[in-house]
């Protein structure tokens, strides 16, 4: 097999493969007690800027489960830390801004991401590649809702009410700090690529906060301008937020090649909302995974099922895991997914 003929690659080009590829949401992370070992006295933004902890905190997962593809360690705030934005990640919180913005003075100082700024990203994801041989690594960014609310907002929101305010009251200056994120996450992307990423998400995570109409109209032009930018480097391009079922198909008139979708659409249901020539992800609910191993095994199968009605499936949790997770659980639902489709 070659990494283009991966299982993963195929099924985000929607072509036959030998079993459903299946990777996991914060596959690397707190609920493998390697990933707590290697992390217990760094803080979390050091681990993300130190290329050996990058690369041995990303392969770490596809050692223990055997998973399709890899996906880079770091966050979604590395690159605006990477541009000044002063910025931490407090354990058992997240993202926390100490000077959040609020206003145009807050919006200009956010500068364009160089190359330069991120030569620890460059370095890893080589070293990666060629680790990985022909497993896919997937390179991530945050989309710009998603980053326009930890930077308003200040940390993490449950009603993202400033940021909203500030659409809805300032579309101008809005638009203004869309483009300049967009443009950041373009570049971060872009710097993940070439160094040997071999597919990217989009993490809009957020932007389920908001009605179609006010997607459509104020964040759906940018993430349509960022697969834009990315469509001729011919890398599988995943967009993906959570509580985005009435959004399914404005997320693929966006541009992506593969919608991720949570767990409160079943995928059928979410095959006939997308764009045709679009393949999906998904879509497990994390907290199965808590339950007894049947239910799990009968819940996988059922999103195994419905995902044959999409015109390629990525199997997946419909979002991250949970830090509690027992890993012993993944390892027997990633054999069980390869075992169930293996042809
Ligand atoms: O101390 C720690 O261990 C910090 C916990 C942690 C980890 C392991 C955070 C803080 N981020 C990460 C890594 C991370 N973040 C990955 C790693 C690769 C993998 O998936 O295996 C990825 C893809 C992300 C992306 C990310 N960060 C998203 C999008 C994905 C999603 O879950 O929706 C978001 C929203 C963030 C912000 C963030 N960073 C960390 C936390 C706890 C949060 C969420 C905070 C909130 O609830 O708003």
């Amino acid at each position: 097999m070659t990494l283009h003929d991966s299982p993963f690659l195929r099924a985000c080009r929607r072509l036959p493969v030998s079993h459903t590829p299946v990777w996991f949401m914060r596959q690397a992370g707190r609920s493998l007690p390697e990933y707590r070992r290697v992390r217990a006295d760094v803080p979390m933004l050091d681990a993300c800027a130190r290329p050996d902890m990058i690369v041995e905190i990303t392969l770490q997962p596809v050692r223990r489960y055997d998973v399709d593809a890899a996906i880079y360690f770091s966050d979604i705030v590395v690159p605006l830390k990477a541009i000044g934005v002063d910025l931490d990640i407090k354990t058992g919180v997240g993202p926390v801004v100490a000077d959040p913005i609020r206003d145009a003075e807050g919006v200009k100082r956010l500068r364009a991401l160089e190359p330069d700024d991120v030569p620890f990203v460059t370095e890893a994801v080589g070293e990666l590649a060629r680790e990985l041989g022909d497993r896919p690594l997937i390179g991530f960014a945050g989309g710009p809702f998603t980053l326009a609310s930890y930077l308003i907002e200040g940390g993490p929101s449950k009603n993202h009410e400033r940021t909203k305010a500030l659409m809805y009251g300032e579309p101008e200056l809005w638009a203004d700090l869309m483009h300049r994120l967009s443009a950041i996450t373009v570049e971060f992307l872009r710097v993940q690529i070439a160094a040997g990423a071999s597919a990217v998400q989009l993490f809009d995570s957020w932007v389920g906060a908001l009605s179609a109409e006010d997607y459509r109209a104020s964040v759906l032009p940018h993430t349509s301008w960022i697969f834009d930018q990315l469509g001729g480097l011919d890398v599988p391009r995943i967009h993906f937020g959570v509580g985005t079922g009435e959004l399914l198909g404005l997320l693929s008139e966006a541009g992506a090649d593969v919608v991720g979708v949570d767990w409160r659409v079943p995928l059928d249901r979410a095959a006939q909302r997308v764009q045709p020539g679009t393949a999906l992800q998904g879509n497990l609910d994390p907290a199965t995974l808590f339950a007894p191993w049947e239910v799990v095994a009968r819940r996988a199968a059922d999103v195994l099922s419905r995902g044959a009605a999409a015109e390629g499936h990525v199997f997946n949790l419909g979002h991250g895991v949970l830090p509690t997770t027992d890993p012993d659980v993944l390892a027997r639902l990633t054999e069980f997914v390869h075992t169930e489709t293996a042809r």
